[in-house]
């Protein structure tokens, strides 16, 4: 498989900075049917971490499933030998990109399934700041059904995290629950665009984010792919965090390195 671009502009490196997400279009460009064929073996063949939405109703489901580069060579292929890694690191102004994991997000057509406001990183076994998910869509997406953000939202602090079916994760995490979006007294500005496949919104864990249902005729096949930086650290939850590491049994603070989290850009040559 190809490569592409690599260099971003530093207006493009501070927008995310600033913002907490950026467009990029055409990006990913090159990755498109490696990546259709990632999702279409893993949907043939999902994972035991699998969790689908809707999927015992009569109305069309919302599938998702995490963690598969391991297993799925066109994942791995992505995770290793795309421009992923490097592009990660200059949006993170870091030395180094560590793959985190893979999300694969499909809505069939005519799911009603909302994703609600959320951010991503308290859900996550990993703190700090430098952090970096790509949200690529393998289907044409107008701006009415594609991800969008809350501007300058990754800087607003952490909250407790709720499932996408509205329980909560850690029930007993003492942190304020999310703030709802409809009452918060500032005028928040909204970061949005139409997408096509192969573009990425790239935005940092603790961005506040969402996505509408699928109300069209056309599946929506998007997978997210997360990366870490230099700074990132265990960080224990009140519970088994969305995806789950807990067998790798972590303590909190200690240096976020283990076999599933490969150090792909910037490697040094004796590690
Ligand atoms: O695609 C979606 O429905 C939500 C995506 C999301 O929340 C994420 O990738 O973090």
């Amino acid at each position: 498989m190809t490569n592409q671009t690599n260099t971003l502009s530093e207006n493009i490196i501070k927008e995310f900075k600033v913002n907490g997400a950026v467009f990029l279009p055409g990006i990913f460009s090159n990755w498109v049917s490696c990546l259709r064929k990632g999702v279409s073996a893993v949907m043939k063949a999902p994972s035991e971490r699998e969790r689908s939405y809707e999927k015992n109703k009569d109305t069309p489901g919302f599938f998702n499933d995490f963690c598969n580069w391991q297993r799925i060579n066109e994942l791995r292929d992505f995770v290793y030998n795309s421009n992923s890694g490097e592009v990660a690191a200059q949006l993170m102004c870091s030395r180094t990109a560590r793959f985190f994991h893979d999300h694969i997000l499909v809505k069939e057509p005519g799911s009603s399934t909302v994703t609600p406001w959320h951010q991503d990183q308290p859900y996550y076994p990993v703190a700090g700041f430098q952090s970096v998910s790509f949200w690529i869509p393998l289907d044409p997406v107008p701006r009415k059904r594609s991800i969008e953000f809350i501007k300058g939202s990754h800087t607003w602090g952490q909250f407790k995290p709720r499932r996408f079916d509205g329980t909560d994760l850690f029930p007993n995490d003492p942190r304020n629950h999310f703030p709802d979006i409809d009452e918060l007294n500032c005028s928040p500005k909204f970061l949005g665009s139409e997408m096509r496949p192969g573009d990425a919104a790239a935005f940092n864990f603790n961005i506040f984010h969402r996505a509408p249902a699928n109300s069209s005729k056309r599946r929506r096949r998007v997978i997210s792919m997360r990366w870490v930086g230099d700074d990132a650290k265990f960080a224990v939850r009140l519970g088994r965090t969305s995806p789950d590491f807990s067998y790798l049994n972590y303590r909190d603070g200690e240096p976020f390195s283990a076999p599933e989290f490969p150090l792909v850009f910037g490697r040094k040559t004796t590690e």
